[in-house]
């Protein structure tokens, strides 16, 4: 540009790989070039279809027959649909108080579930008609695994509190509302997840997480779109609240190339017999106490069944719930978690190895759960490479006395269910 402001537009001085570049890096409307005065036509054309696509994406109804359907096909129950107390499209956008309190709600039932989700229109039911049903299923996936899912919602006329009525209603832990995000000048369709923990009407934002810009290609990934929240939601239960209190790790978590290796990983087929011997008797744990004949193994009990000294070092906490190669999002609850012990003297021994626990045909040690199985467990070992033992200087595991007093590993970057022990690089099996 010249000093008088009236020169040429930025590619005429040379400048256009300049703009090019940075335009790649955002959607935002910059380094447009002008034609003498005025904004050249094709800006200007460029910005009246995209208030148009935005307008239309405000008042464009819900497509409730489609959504109500592929919701439906999901699995998750027959979603029940309610309203809010705007009457009409005009009346929700003049009178937001009012979407925010239910019509009538007698459509829900009381599930007692963990999560429940409310799939609203907001301010695009073109986002929740062209991503509900997708970026559910894909939540779906990841958190069916660990948690009950009432029957999905689907909310019209909807603001985001609308929501804690709903979880109210559904009787669940967490609610999760999926909902239309006001249209902007670059994106239409985007769809917004506000997170609420023990919703009931009254709750303020400061009590909700909002995971925002979910409209792939352009915008955040279904499944990213869930790990963030599978993150808060396990952080919500660990705290017992949402909102300004809880953060997302999700995305430290991800600088994977930074964190230390999982001390112990098991195999799928050790996942099985746990699985197996979970489901018989409850939670377990597993200790390797080393010395002579049973030592040697890695010992199953019922979880507590073996009283954890003061020095023994947690190697890591295996999760029954998780899948082969799958990167966690947080720690195992409940009976899916099975910490997985050493005493001080055999870490000492071992502390240079992953401890990859298998399964080989034979039988248990004496006090071992798995002893009738027709199997035993079986710990085998691939020694750590120079730079993950640096890693691990930064990340010393805990000891019993440290567990005791309240404190829990960090969630593991990488994962810790591989398909096969010599696939993951098990010279042999510790003596
Ligand atoms: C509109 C808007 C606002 C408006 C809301 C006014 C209103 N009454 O509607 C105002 C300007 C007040 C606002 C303020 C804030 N916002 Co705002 N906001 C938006 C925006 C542009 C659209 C939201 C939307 O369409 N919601 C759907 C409609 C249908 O819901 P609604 O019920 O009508 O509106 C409610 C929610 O939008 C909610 N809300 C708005 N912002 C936020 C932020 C958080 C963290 C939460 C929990 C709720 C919340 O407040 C409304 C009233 O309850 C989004 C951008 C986007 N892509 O979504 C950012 C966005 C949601 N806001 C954001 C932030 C950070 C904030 C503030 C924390 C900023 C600040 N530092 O003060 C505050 C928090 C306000 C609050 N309610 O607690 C971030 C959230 C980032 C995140 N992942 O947590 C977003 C994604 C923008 C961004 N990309 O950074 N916001």
């Amino acid at each position: 540009m010249t000093g008088d402001g009236r020169g040429p537009v930025p590619d005429e001085i040379g400048a256009q790989d300049l703009w090019q570049s940075l335009r790649g890096s955002t959607q935002a409307r910059i380094g447009l070039g002008r034609s003498g005065d005025a904004q050249r036509t094709q800006s200007v054309l460029e910005f009246r279809a995209a208030h148009a696509l935005a307008r239309d994406a405000v008042h464009q109804p819900l497509d409730l027959a489609g959504l109500t359907s592929q919701v439906a096909a999901l699995g998750l129950g027959a979603p029940a649909v309610v309203t809010s107390q705007a009457s009409s499209r005009s009346e929700y956008l003049r009178r937001p108080d009012l979407g925010r309190l239910p019509a009538d709600l007698s459509a829900i039932s009381a599930s007692g579930a963990e999560l429940g989700f409310v799939l609203c229109d907001g301010l695009s039911p073109t986002a929740l008609t062209q991503h509900g049903a997708g970026l559910l299923a894909a939540l779906a996936a990841v958190l069916g695994k660990r948690y009950t899912i009432a029957p999905p919602v689907i909310a019209t006329e909807a603001r985001v509190a609308l929501g804690d009525h709903i979880g109210a209603a559904m009787g669940v832990q967490t609610v999760i509302v999926l909902i239309g995000e006001r249209p902007g000048l670059s994106v239409a369709a985007s769809v917004g997840m506000y997170l609420t923990h023990l919703p009931r009407p009254g709750r303020p934002d400061a009590d909700r997480n909002c995971v925002s810009n979910v409209h792939p290609p352009e915008g955040l990934a279904y499944t990213d779109a869930a790990r963030v929240i599978a993150g808060l939601v396990a952080g919500a239960r660990q705290l017992g609240r949402s909102g300004v209190d809880l953060k997302d790790t999700s995305r430290t978590d991800s600088l994977a190339a930074r964190k230390p290796q999982p001390r112990v990983v098991a195999t799928v087929a050790a996942c099985d017999l746990l699985r197996t011997l979970r489901d018989r008797n409850g939670g377990l744990m597993l200790h390797q106490s080393g010395g002579c004949c049973d030592g040697s193994s890695p010992m199953c009990y019922l979880d507590g069944e073996f009283i954890v000294g003061d020095r023994d070092v947690l190697l890591g906490i295996l999760d029954l719930a998780a899948e082969p190669g799958e990167t966690p999002v947080a720690l195992p609850e409940g009976a899916d978690a099975v910490p997985v012990w050493i005493s001080g003297p055999q870490f000492d021994a071992w502390r240079h190895t992953q401890l990859i626990l298998d399964v080989v045909p034979g039988r248990g040690g004496g006090f071992s759960l798995e002893a009738p199985e027709g199997y035993r467990f079986l710990t085998r070992s691939r020694v750590f490479g120079p730079a993950e033992l640096a890693e691990f200087d930064a990340a010393p595991p805990l000891v019993g006395a440290e567990v005791e007093a309240g404190a829990r590993p960090p969630v593991p970057a990488f994962p810790v269910v591989v398909a096969d022990g010599e696939a993951a690089g098990a010279a042999c099996a510790l003596p």
